[in-house]
C-alpha cells in the first residue's frame, strides 16, 4: 500500500487530525448493506484499531492512535479535477488534492482547528464526511404538533411533535467536546445514527419575507436526544410561548451534531418547517390572509393534539431553549447546493465552510 506522509510543515493540521480513523475502509471491510458512498475528506488509518469498529455499533472515531498516512484505497483520486471539464455558466473551479485534502485546516493559518468545540468565530474542521447515506436511507420528518397553520394558545405547555423516518435516533454525542469531531455514521441497516433538533423563530408575520436571524432570532431551542417513540420524537415548550406568528423547524443531525449528509444532491428536504400562530384567545387567529384557507385542514387534528398535550404551566416566556440543558450546535448549510439538472454532473465545493454557531449550553 502507498502512504502518503504528512508533512512536517502541516505539522498542525495533522495533530489536529490524529483522530480520525480511516472509516471508509472500516466500511468497506465490514460489507454493510445500505451505503452508498463513503467521502474521506481526510481519513487516516489505523489498521490496528480499526478491525474492532463496525458499522452499527454507534463507532466513536476517538483516541485512535497517530498513524498519520494515508492508504491508497481511501484517496479519493476525483478529487483532483476542478470540475471544469464540464464547464457550465457560473460553476468555479472546485479545490483540488491528492490527498484527501489533510492538511487543508493549514491552508487557513488564521483560523482555529474546530477540535470538537463550537467556536463561534469561526474554525477549520478536520474531521472527514463518513457515511454518506444511500437514497434508501434518507432521514425525513414531518410535524405532527404544532401543525402547520395551527394556532394554539400563548403561555401555556405544548409539546412539540415530529415524525421521523430513516433516522436511528437516540444517537448524540457530547456537544461541547465533540461538535463535527466525527464522521457521520450508519446502522446495518443503512440509516444515520444521530438525532434531531427543533427551533422556533419569532416572526414578525406568517409571511414575513425578510430573512430571520440564526444568531438572535430563536426563542427555542432543543437537541431531541432521546429515541423516538413509535417513530415520534417529542419536546415540551414549558411555558409556551407569547402571542405571535413563529415557525418551527427541525435541524436532522448525525451523533456528532452535523446536519445529516446523503447520497444525491437532488432530494425531497431532509428536514421540516411549519408555520404556527400563538394566540391570547387561543382561537384562531387571522394569519396572513392568502394563507388562512389552508389552516383549516389540519385544525381539528391540531385541536385534539392540543388537548392531550398541553398543560397550564407557568408563564415563562423566556425560558425556552436558553437553559442549560438544551443542547447547542447547529450548522449552517453550505452555499453551495443549489441543486442542478439531472443530467448535469455537479461539482461541488467541498469546502464551502457553512456558518456555524455556537449553540446554547450542550448537554
Ligand atoms: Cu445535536
Amino acid at each position: 500500500m502507498r502512504h502518503v506522509p504528512v508533512s512536517n510543515d502541516a505539522a498542525a493540521a495533522a495533530a489536529a487530525a490524529a483522530k480520525i480513523l480511516d472509516l471508509c475502509s472500516v466500511h468497506r471491510g465490514a460489507g454493510a448493506q445500505g451505503l452508498s458512498m463513503c467521502s474521506p475528506c481526510s481519513a487516516k488509518f489505523d489498521g490496528r484499531t480499526s478491525q474492532r469498529i463496525g458499522v452499527g455499533d454507534g463507532v466513536r472515531a476517538s483516541a485512535q492512535e497517530a498513524h498519520r498516512s494515508l492508504v491508497q484505497s481511501v484517496i479519493a483520486t476525483g478529487f483532483e479535477n476542478d470540475g471544469q471539464d464540464q464547464p457550465t455558466a457560473g460553476q468555479v473551479p472546485s479545490l483540488t488534492s491528492s490527498n484527501n485534502f489533510i492538511n487543508f485546516c493549514a491552508t487557513v493559518p488564521n483560523l482555529p482547528i474546530t477540535n470538537g468545540l463550537q467556536i463561534k468565530t469561526g474554525s477549520c474542521n478536520p474531521a472527514p464526511m463518513g457515511v454518506i447515506a444511500s437514497t434508501a436511507n434518507m432521514p425525513s420528518s414531518k410535524f405532527v404538533f404544532p401543525a402547520n397553520g395551527a394556532t394554539i394558545p400563548a403561555n401555556q405547555n405544548f409539546t412539540i411533535q415530529m415524525a421521523i423516518s430513516h433516522l436511528e435516533t437516540g444517537h448524540f454525542v457530547n456537544a461541547n467536546e465533540n461538535y463535527f469531531s466525527a464522521p457521520q455514521v450508519v446502522n446495518s441497516a443503512g440509516d444515520i445514527q444521530g438525532h434531531s433538533h427543533v427551533v422556533i423563530d419569532k416572526l414578525t408575520s406568517l409571511d414575513q419575507t425578510t430573512p430571520t436571524d440564526p444568531l438572535n432570532g430563536f426563542v427555542f431551542f432543543k437537541g431531541l436526544n432521546d429515541a423516538a417513540v413509535n417513530n415520534v420524537l417529542s419536546t415540551t415548550v414549558a411555558g409556551g410561548l407569547p402571542a405571535g406568528t413563529y415557525r418551527l423547524a427541525s435541524i436532522n443531525s448525525a451523533a456528532n451534531h452535523q446536519p445529516v449528509l446523503v447520497a444525491i444532491a437532488q432530494h425531497g428536504s431532509l428536514d421540516d418547517i411549519v408555520y404556527f400562530t400563538v394566540s391570547d384567545s387561543g382561537a384562531a387567529a387571522p394569519p396572513a390572509a392568502s394563507s388562512a384557507a389552508a389552516a383549516p385542514p389540519a385544525a381539528s387534528s391540531t385541536a385534539a393534539a392540543a388537548k392531550s398535550t398541553a398543560t397550564v404551566g407557568a408563564i415563562k416566556g423566556s425560558n425556552t431553549g436558553k437553559t442549560p440543558g438544551n443542547q447547542g450546535g447547529f450548522s449552517g448549510k453550505g452555499n453551495n447546493q443549489a441543486a442542478a439538472p439531472p443530467s448535469a454532473n455537479k461539482p461541488s465545493n467541498g469546502f464551502g465552510r457553512g456558518g456555524f454557531r455556537n449553540g446554547r449550553r450542550a448537554l
